[in-house]
């Protein structure tokens, strides 16, 4: 049967079918409404409502800590200041399906380890988009953690001195390196601009937003030799809106081949492009139910 996927994101939530043998129909997305739960629960209602009785299990991954079926925000200001919500229990009150959450890294990675697991047994995704996420495939298998935890790089520090993150700690990679970091990095008219625009006039010649984005992929570049030289990697693959902008994979690859070479570690683009969070909470709906 099909299973109605769901990616939550800081920015955007994608719904699509995902067939047993993973392929995608029906894309669609939106906005993802900040600030209560109430608009988060009536956004989630109109995706799932139309589907309910045409598939066989809900999948979702969403941006956040996921544990006992809750989402709780590391970092509150991704979601407009909303720190907590009961997922399952939402989803349940519109399809009494079976359904099953996980974090968007870590559904991300699942996808793409499915990639590359013929040649790979330790593996990481990396997303930089609105916060920075991330997922683990450790001996060929995804870590969640007991409190659904692992993955969360985004939240390693990168600069003691640098600015509070979200989460309450100084200096997180994610308070440096993501799309809202970048974006905050240059205001105009007493507004942050968005990373989009940031990228534009980087490539306007704008040498501000060339140190803004290469302030980003320095940052990721170095978690990455950190998360290499933890767990010996086979290979890291990039997501997230600023992760697949043109030209940004090129920056944290060079910034890691300025490293000794212990610390390098190959750098593939994410083979599911945008899809890679609905794709994996599929498989991996399919995988745990
Ligand atoms: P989500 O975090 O909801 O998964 P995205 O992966 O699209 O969503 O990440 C959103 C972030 O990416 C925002 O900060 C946005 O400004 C930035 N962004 C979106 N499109 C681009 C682009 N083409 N180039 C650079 N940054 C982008
Ligand atoms: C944040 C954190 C992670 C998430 C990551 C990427 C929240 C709300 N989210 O570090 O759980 O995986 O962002 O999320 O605390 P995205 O919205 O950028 O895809
Ligand atoms: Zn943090």
């Amino acid at each position: 049967g099909n299973a109605l996927a769901l990616d939550i994101g800081g920015t955007k939530i994608a719904a699509a079918i995902v067939a047993e043998d993973g392929t995608l129909s029906e894309r669609q997305q939106i906005a993802t409404p900040h600030g209560d739960a109430a608009g988060l629960a009536g956004a989630l209602e109109k995706l799932i409502t139309p589907w309910r009785n045409r598939v066989d299990l809900i999948a979702a991954a969403s941006t956040g800590i996921i544990s006992q079926g809750r989402l709780t925000a590391l970092n509150p200001a991704n979601l407009g200041g909303l720190a907590g919500f009961p997922l399952q229990d939402c989803i349940r009150a519109v399809a009494d399906l079976p359904n099953v959450v996980l974090n968007d890294g870590q559904a991300a990675a699942w996808a793409e380890y499915q990639a590359v697991q013929e040649t790979c047994d330790n593996a990481l995704f990396v997303t930089v988009s609105t916060g920075v996420g991330g997922g683990i495939i450790w001996n060929r298998k995804l870590l969640t953690g007991r409190n659904g935890l692992a993955g969360h790089i985004g939240h390693t520090a990168f600069d003691p001195q640098g600015g509070l993150c979200g989460c309450g700690r100084r200096g997180c990679v994610e308070s440096v390196a993501s799309g809202t970091a970048i974006g905050h990095a240059m205001m105009e008219n007493a507004r942050p601009l968005g990373a989009e625009q940031v990228f534009e006039r980087a490539r306007a010649g704008n040498s501000k937003a060339q140190r803004v984005i290469g302030r980003s992929a320095a940052a990721v570049a170095s978690m990455l030799a950190d998360m290499h030289i933890s767990l010996d990697l086979d290979v890291v693959m990039m997501g997230g809106s600023v992760g697949l902008a043109e030209g940004y994979r090129e920056k944290v690859a060079h910034a890691l081949n300025q490293l000794p070479a212990i610390y390098r570690v190959a750098l593939l683009p994410a083979h599911h492009r945008q899809d890679s969070g609905l794709i994996g909470a599929a498989l991996w709906a399919r995988a745990t139910l």
